[in-house]
């Protein structure tokens, strides 16, 4: 999985990758990023683990200001998720920035389409794939674009999806949008792109770029104090984490342990056989059964193991139980 950073020139790209690596001085445009979860911490504490594994990705600083040649285009094929920077510290009008950001994304994306009708319409006989349906599709997916219409926000079906799997299209991907602000400046701006993005779909976030970037160089203790001031709810890292694995609909289940706590990212909706499959084959190979606890109720139960067990809200399930987001599990295996 890899997350790439893009916006207009100079809107604080390197500073949010900076930031949410953590790493003031980085010098090459990708690292792994840390999907914050605060419910690692509290487990590692109760189960006194000797180290805490947060889920990561992989993440890019995409200069994409010039916008899209050919060749920066089909690189961007492997990206699973935009993150698109919108200056608000500077810029007079965010949210025309914005519009005009995306206005190259669809421009790129309709140059891709027409490239690829040209090709068809050129090499017709030589094509073996179903040409008439992909066809359809494509001026279909070129009439929106000419409206504007970002791709992921018609409404494409799986299979319609299928066709398209091996292009690169832009905006089909899902993107959130980082409003780079600062304390107490342009309220009313901010506003404007923010319902911009609402009216295109995108989820959108604060983000104190300043601020953050000296915080960097402060230690963590003075950077959860920051958090504290600006309010609950203000935790950059740990939201931005949030807001990526809902639009990329992963769930975090945990396995904890006094060797080590672990956050895994697994697809929404996938059997815990899976998740075993993400621990270790084996493990999956020789499954047994899972017993599985929510990390709400094992918090409601104050960590307790013998209490979660008297309430009964320690389950045993079979490899086919789906896992819930929050799920902490504890895989019996035999191989
Ligand atoms: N005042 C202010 N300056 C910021 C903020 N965020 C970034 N900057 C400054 O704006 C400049 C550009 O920030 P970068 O993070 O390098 O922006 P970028 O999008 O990577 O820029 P390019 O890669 O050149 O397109 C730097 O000098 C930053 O220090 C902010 O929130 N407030
Ligand atoms: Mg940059």
């Amino acid at each position: 999985m890899k997350i790439g950073i893009i916006g207009p020139a100079q809107s604080g790209k390197t500073s949010i990758f900076k930031v949410l690596l953590q790493s003031p001085n980085i010098t090459g445009d990708i690292g792994m990023f840390k999907f914050m979860d605060s419910r690692i911490k509290k487990l590692s504490d109760i189960f006194s683990s000797k180290k805490k594994v947060y889920p990561e990705t992989a993440f890019l600083d995409i200069s994409s200001s010039a916008g899209f040649t050919g060749k920066e285009y089909s690189k961007l094929h492997e990206i699973d998720l935009f993150i698109c920077v919108a200056n608000a510290f500077f810029s007079e009008d965010p949210k025309k920035d914005l519009e005009g950001y995306m206005m190259d994304i669809i421009l790129a994306d309709l140059e891709a389409i027409q490239n690829r009708i040209n090709k068809i319409e050129k090499e017709r006989m030589k094509i073996k794939t179903d040409i008439e349906s992909e066809m359809k599709l494509l001026k279909k997916c070129q009439g929106s674009l000419e409206n504007s219409k970002l791709l992921r926000n018609i409404g494409l079906t799986r299979d319609e999806l299928k066709v398209f799997s091996g292009f690169s299209f832009i905006s089909l991907r899902p993107i959130i949008v980082v409003i780079n602000i600062e304390e107490g400046k342009q309220e009313d701006k901010i506003k404007a792109a923010e319902e911009y993005c609402a009216s295109i779909g995108a989820r959108c976030i604060r983000f104190f770029g300043k601020t953050e970037l000296e915080l960097l160089e402060l230690n963590p203790e003075d950077q959860d104090q920051f958090s504290k001031e600006m309010g609950s709810g203000y935790n950059f890292r740990e939201n931005m984490a949030k807001l990526i694995s809902k639009e990329l609909n992963l769930i975090t289940f945990f396995t904890a342990g006094d060797k080590d706590t672990t956050g895994w990212h697994l697809e929404s909706g996938l059997p815990v056989i899976e998740a075993a499959g993400k621990i270790h084959s084996d493990i999956k190979r020789g499954f047994i059964r899972a017993e599985v606890v929510n990390y709400e109720d094992f918090i409601k139960c104050a960590g307790n193991m013998q209490k979660v067990r008297e309430a009964g809200l320690l389950k045993v399930e079979g490899k086919e139980y789906v896992v819930k987001d929050g799920d902490m599990l504890n895989i019996r295996f035999n191989i």
